[in-house]
């Protein structure tokens, strides 16, 4: 792709970042006034604010570049979504995408759905603020940290035709079971199951204080991850169309190197072949494109960012004033048309049907499941006659008969 091409790409690329940016901002904040036709006043505003802004935006710019990879390369792929507290993110994505009108049709892919989606969040009767078993092409569940990666795995193996990018925050990175889930890598055969793609998110902080891998240097990441079996890539920065070109060609080489070992290992020409599969490695702050002072204390970038940045909006002016710039920010009129659906031109850098994140059947086991054949459980009982003539054991037994079912599955 030339580069005059790739620029036009990663333009409306990043509109379409906005647009998921502004409907999770919505969804903290809103229940009325979507699109902002009219100045924002306090009943537009929601009476209790709760919701995790500060992951959100990194998780909205992985997304988006996913989609990308998706569509030029026609691939299955599962988004693991390690903090799930970004849930906003996670629902705006597939609102967006369509799959949540088409799950949840009274959330119609319009200004009235809009209204409904922004309210329903974290709201009695509607939605939990985590992403969660409802949330489409969900299957990690948002609160205690700490399963992503090994969930990650767990959808990838016996998969060989799935992809599963896991974004791993650098909090839920210092938990013990994250930690050792590192490992799984050395579980997985290339042949036979899919592949996995951590992309660990260092924006610094875990609620309110630092985290000891983001303030590892660059040099000592690629030590430890390195050593763990992978090749780690570095995406960092805060300039959005910097960021947007790094993480582009860093996935185009990632996925490159996916493809790469897959058809060595597939095809027999490298045996005892042990990759380095890479990893992506993403510094970029925490609340990013979020407001930077609030009461005049710093919080894009900061711990601040990390729930809601800016909380008094009903009752403070100041508070609600910094809210409406900070979505108008965002130009709307330039992601939503009059009805308040989303611009043709965007809607077409979502994959479609199946292909979307949002709606891939590897993420609803309702839609892949199979019956398990199971064998005629009588040929497993045993004789018992007299009593006291025979010496057996019930888990010998049963271990038989789940042999069988092994053997048959
Ligand atoms: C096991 C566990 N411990 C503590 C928490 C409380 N908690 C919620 S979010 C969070 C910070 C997570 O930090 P990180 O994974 O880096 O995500 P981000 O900074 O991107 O929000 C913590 C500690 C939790 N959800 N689960």
């Amino acid at each position: 792709m030339s580069n005059a091409t790739l620029s036009v790409e990663l333009t409306l690329l990043d509109r379409y970042w906005r647009a998921a940016n502004y409907l999770s901002v919505g969804q903290i904040y809103l229940m009325d006034n979507p699109l902002l036709r009219q100045p924002l006043e306090p009943h537009h505003i929601k009476p209790r604010l709760l919701g995790h802004w500060g992951t959100t935006p990194g998780l909205n710019f992985i997304y988006a570049h996913l989609n990308r990879i998706i569509r030029q390369r026609d691939l299955n792929l599962l988004y693991v979504c390690g903090p799930g507290h970004g849930g906003p993110g996670m629902v705006a994505n597939s609102w967006l995408e369509g799959s949540y009108s088409e799950i949840y049709p009274h959330v119609s892919s319009d200004e009235t759905g809009m209204q409904r989606l922004f309210k329903q969040f974290s709201f009695p009767g509607g939605i939990p603020s985590h992403a969660a078993p409802e949330t489409p092409g969900s299957i990690n569940e948002g609160g205690e940290l700490g399963y992503s990666l090994s969930h990650a795995f767990g959808a990838a193996f016996d998969n060989p035709e799935l992809i599963v990018p896991c974004v791993i925050g650098d909090g839920e990175a210092e938990t013990g079971p994250l930690a050792a889930s590192w490992q799984g890598i050395k579980f997985l055969n290339a042949r036979r199951d899919g592949a996995v793609l951590p992309v660990l998110h260092l924006n610094g902080y875990k609620i309110a204080s630092p985290t000891l891998l983001a303030r590892s240097s660059d040099e000592d990441l690629r030590k430890l991850f390195s050593g763990y079996g992978y090749e780690p890539l570095f995406v960092c920065g805060s300039d959005p169309a910097v960021m947007h070109k790094k993480m582009a060609d860093t996935l185009d080489y990632a996925f490159n190197r996916i493809a790469h070992f897959q058809q060595q290992a597939r095809s027999g020409t490298a045996p005892g072949l042990i990759p380095s599969w890479p990893m992506i490695v993403l510094r970029s702050p925490k609340g990013w494109t979020g407001p930077d002072v609030v009461d005049g204390k710093k919080v894009a970038d900061f711990w601040r960012a990390h729930q809601v940045p800016v909380s008094a909006c009903r009752d403070n002016d100041d508070h609600r004033v910094i809210l409406e710039n900070w979505m108008r920010s965002y130009q709307p009129e330039n992601l939503f048309d009059k009805h308040g659906q989303l611009m043709s031109e965007l809607k077409a850098l979502a994959p479609a049907g199946d292909k979307r994140m949002s709606a891939t059947p590897f993420a609803n086991g309702g839609r892949l499941r199979q019956s398990l054949v199971t064998p005629d459980i009588e040929k497993f009982a045993l004789e018992t006659g007299e009593a006291g003539s025979l010496t057996g054991q019930a888990t010998e037994q049963f271990g038989h008969y789940l042999s069988e079912v092994f053997l048959l599955n």
